[in-house]
């Protein structure tokens, strides 16, 4: 992994913040863009603006391909077997939300069970607790170990002959654990129920393939994945798919319309209302292209080490606690002992370090660990081991300035 000149790419990371050069560890609320991105939607909006799926004008037929051709390089990273099963959609709040209303509530009654895990994004809790109100469902956990990790026998006891769906993130935003995503699949399809994946940490950082892990939905975001914000992805199981009748109806997504009827059109366009979000779409397909030249795997190893530099750079400072399981993904959830995350997030902005404190949206996790909030630095390829030492530095620095003796 040649940082340095993968850097280059990257326009953004060259400028400075508060006089320090930037030092960027937010990647998890979302990735910077190369020029390759940049550049894709430029072309797009100066050369072939068009609207897609309609008209057969030249520029049509050229928003339409390239529209559909980012569609085939989507399926082909994550390995589904159709286009068919590549639905657009804003990210993956959208699709989780599509999957809860359009599969969820029509498909469960009083008794079913939903089992999700305590480390969920709101995106993938929130929905559920609604599908389960409005219809009699319980919403279920899986218990975690102290170190935020699953256990497939606590798995395998939770799921029971009632459960209908299991719903559980790949990679937590909070933690960095990694799930058995597969295992949990298996479990779930031998008691009969579906499995669902949030895919918006995992597919950024290392191979997915939908196949192998038996997901029947999985949800992810392109701005994570050097995409554009506003597009995303739902991947489902086509018989599923075809299955469920659509969340959202009106243009684009009918075969024929009557006075008082419509039938929809073939999928993936049944699920996908209205005029989308092209230039993000396309800019998506630029963003994989980008992604698969490095090699997911070369990626995920990088990140591995940088995150396994972080957590034994952090947990040796005095004072700090560090959350989740030693072996983890790209990210690192931390507090200083009396020092509110915020103010550590502010001490580290003034040196130029951007990284993100808050309840990162899984504030029922934040009660688990028994705190408000955290502080998170989450790296993505382009960041370097120099930046992680900036990083311990930066918290030395603030301990200092909040009066703690190292
Ligand atoms: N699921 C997980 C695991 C996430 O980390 C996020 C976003 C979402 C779902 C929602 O994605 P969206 O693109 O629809 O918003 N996580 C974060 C984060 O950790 N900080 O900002 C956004």
């Amino acid at each position: 992994m040649d940082v340095q000149t993968i850097r280059k790419d990257f326009p953004i990371l060259g400028r400075e913040v508060n006089g320090h050069p930037l030092v960027y560890l937010d990647n998890a609320a979302t990735s910077q863009k190369p020029n390759s991105v940049i550049q894709k939607l430029v072309d797009y909006y100066q050369n072939y603006n068009s609207n897609v799926h309609r008209g057969v004008h030249t520029l049509g037929t050229l928003a339409t391909e390239q529209f559909e051709e980012a569609r085939e390089k989507i399926r082909r990273f994550i390995h589904a077997k159709s286009t068919k099963e590549i639905i657009y959609t804003r990210g993956t709040t959208d699709s989780l939300n599509i999957v809860a209303y359009g599969y969820g509530r029509v498909n469960l009654t009083a008794g079913d069970e939903i089992v999700i895990s305590p480390m969920e994004h709101h995106a993938n809790l929130i929905p559920w607790q609604q599908v389960a109100q409005v219809t009699g469902a319980e919403l279920k956990y899986f218990p975690m170990k102290p170190d935020g990790m699953l256990d497939l026998d606590d798995v395998r006891k939770t799921i029971t002959d009632k459960t209908k769906i299991v719903a559980c993130t790949e990679v937590s935003n909070v933690l960095g654990t990694v799930n058995p995503v597969k295992e949990i699949a298996a479990i779930a399809h031998e008691k009969g129920a579906i499995m669902v994946v949030d895919g918006a940490q995992s597919t950024p950082h290392m191979p997915v393939d939908v196949q192998d892990m038996d997901a029947d939905f999985f949800a992810f975001s392109g701005h994570k994945m050097l995409g554009p914000t506003g597009i995303g992805v739902l991947y489902g199981r086509q018989e599923l798919l075809e299955a469920m009748e659509p969340v959202q109806t009106g243009g684009e997504m009918i075969d024929e319309v009557d006075f008082h009827s419509a039938t929809w059109a073939e999928l993936p366009w049944k699920l996908e209302a209205g005029t989308p979000h092209i230039s993000g779409a396309i800019g998506l397909g630029a963003a994989v292209d980008y992604l698969e030249n490095i090699g997911m795997e070369a990626i995920n190893r990088y990140e591995t080490e940088l995150a396994d530099a972080a957590y034994e750079k952090l947990k040796e400072l005095d004072g700090v606690t560090v959350y989740g399981p030693k072996h983890r993904a790209g990210l690192v959830s931390f507090n200083i002992d009396g020092i509110h995350p915020h103010d550590v997030s502010t001490a580290l902005d003034a040196d130029g370090i951007a990284v993100r404190a808050g309840h990162h949206c899984a504030q029922p996790l934040m009660r688990w660990l028994k705190c408000e909030s955290t502080v998170r630095a989450s790296f993505y390829f382009y960041n370097s081991l120099d930046e992680i030492e900036t990083l311990a530095k930066g918290i030395k620095d603030a301990k200092e300035f909040f009066g703690h003796v190292i």
